[in-house]
């Protein structure tokens, strides 16, 4: 039975400023995502620490709150069947050290904080995400 998804995909200031967009772009289509929707924008700080509330608490917010509003981000809707843990399998490990083989991450991540993507981690955080970026 077919479970549709959407969720949401950014390609981070790291691989944006390496120009890996298309790159990663044609990774989502060729395994099966839809990319709906798509910008490329320049987030403030404040719109990055809004975005990233959810790890407040953590030593690393503000660094990573600084970098995601480092320089120019694509932010993309993407569909697939099951997009959001798909997606999560695509991006690999949050430390691309840790990512498996052929994982986005492994493929084009520098370090931990400079991770090339993000993707919504639940189906209810894709929702708040893509409004976050995408309200119509
Ligand atoms: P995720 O991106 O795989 O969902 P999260 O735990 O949600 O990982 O963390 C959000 C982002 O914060 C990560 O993608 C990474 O860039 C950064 N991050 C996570 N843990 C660390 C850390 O220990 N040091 C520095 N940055 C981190
Ligand atoms: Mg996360």
């Amino acid at each position: 039975m077919s479970n549709i998804q959407h969720t949401l995909s950014i390609i981070k200031p790291d691989a944006v400023e390496r120009n890996l967009q298309d790159q990663i772009k044609n990774e989502f289509k060729n395994h099966g995502f839809q990319i709906l929707e798509e910008k490329k924008i320049h987030i403030s700080k404040e719109e990055a620490e809004r975005f990233y509330k959810i790890h407040e608490s953590k030593p690393f917010y503000n660094d990573l709150c600084a970098y995601l509003s480092s320089g120019p981000i694509v932010v993309m809707k993407l569909q697939k069947d099951n997009a959001v843990i798909e997606n999560r399998k695509l991006m690999g490990a949050t430390n691309p050290k840790d990512a498996e083989e052929g994982t986005l991450r492994k493929k084009y991540g520098i370090s931990i904080d400079k991770n090339s993507v993000h993707g919504s981690d639940s189906v209810e955080n894709a929702k708040i995400e893509l409004e976050f970026f995408f309200k119509n």
